[in-house]
């Protein structure tokens, strides 16, 4: 079995135990003001994390790639996020940093050079993972990070438990495409769940914000691709979909993947669970290793 299946169903687990960290030293407190920032899928857990956050009513949240950073901007705390504290846009962020903000870094690796440059740095090494392809170590760290704004994960984790059992909505023979929407904090979510079936699958994939989907993205619908929503669907938008001959997925619609009536909400990181077993099987199907992804290495290091 590849290392990937094996990560991607032990995500409950390691929520539960993300949740015990929500207290860590160096997570802003209420009313800072934050930005986030990291590569890849770091930085989409960044933007659902700074959306949410926001939201809430924690304080004012910014999420950006390392590569850039507004330098020019006052935070009173940035949380860099890199699994393998080696990414050399997060070093470089961090030495820019040096003594002028506060600087959290949330990484797999206690040894990893942004621990030791960071002001706080937090540990998640039980979320660390053999695959290239990230899957637990980036929604563990979304898991403390709501945690620590009061989240309940005990029920995220039940429906992260369902989701690694789930049928799949989805088959490669009936998506040749697919595109990921979202709203506010799934939409970080949804570049994710791309990301994961461009990665592990070389497929095509893209992602939106749901209500930028009719502004174009929807050129793309027609039969045998795929629109899959997360978390809230814009009014009137499946039916869009479904006129053009695509499939509209969403983890309530049609019976979804709880059949109708059959439960109100579905985390969306458990929908994300879902896409990232979606995203192995394209490259199973294609006899690609998911582990080992074309041109992609664990962690980017520029000379
Ligand atoms: C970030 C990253 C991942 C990507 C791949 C390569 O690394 O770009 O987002 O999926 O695994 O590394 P990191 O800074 O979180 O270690």
């Amino acid at each position: 079995m590849s290392h990937v299946k094996v990560e991607i169903a032990s995500q409950p687990d390691c929520w539960r135990q993300a949740a015990t960290m929500a207290d860590s030293a160096g997570l802003p407190r209420t009313g800072e003001r934050v930005a986030v920032a990291g590569c890849g899928t770091s930085w989409f857990m960044a933007q659902a994390y700074a959306a949410l956050r926001e939201q809430e009513g924690h304080g004012e949240t910014d999420a950006f790639q390392a590569s850039e950073f507004p330098y020019g901007r006052a935070y009173d705390r940035v949380i860099a996020i890199s699994r393998s504290g080696t990414t050399t846009e997060v070093v470089d962020l961090l030495a820019a940093l040096d003594g002028r903000i506060p600087t959290t870094v949330i990484t797999a690796d206690p040894e990893a050079p942004v621990a030791a440059m960071a002001g706080e740095a937090i540990v998640l090494n039980f979320a660390d993972e053999l695959s290239v392809v990230q899957t637990r170590f980036a929604t563990s760290t979304l898991a403390m990070l709501r945690a620590h704004l009061g989240h309940d994960i005990e029920a995220l984790a039940a429906d992260g438990a369902a989701a690694v059992r789930l049928p799949l909505p989805t088959h490669p023979a009936l998506a040749e495409q697919i595109t990921f929407l979202g709203r506010g904090w799934t939409v970080g979510l949804a570049e994710d769940a791309a990301l994961k079936c461009r990665e592990a699958a070389g497929w095509w994939a893209e992602a939106y914000p749901a209500m930028e989907y009719r502004h174009g993205p929807i050129a793309l619908a027609r039969e045998r691709r795929v629109v899959w929503a997360f978390g809230e669907i814009p009014d009137g938008l499946p039916a869009e979909v479904e006129q053009t001959g695509a499939t509209f997925v969403h983890s309530q619609h049609n019976g979804g993947y709880w059949g109708a009536g059959e439960r109100a909400g579905f985390d969306p990181m458990a929908d994300l669970v879902v896409a990232q077993r979606v995203a192995v099987l394209f490259a199973t199907s294609q006899g690609l290793d998911p582990d080992h992804p074309r041109g992609v290495t664990r962690s980017v290091v520029l000379p």
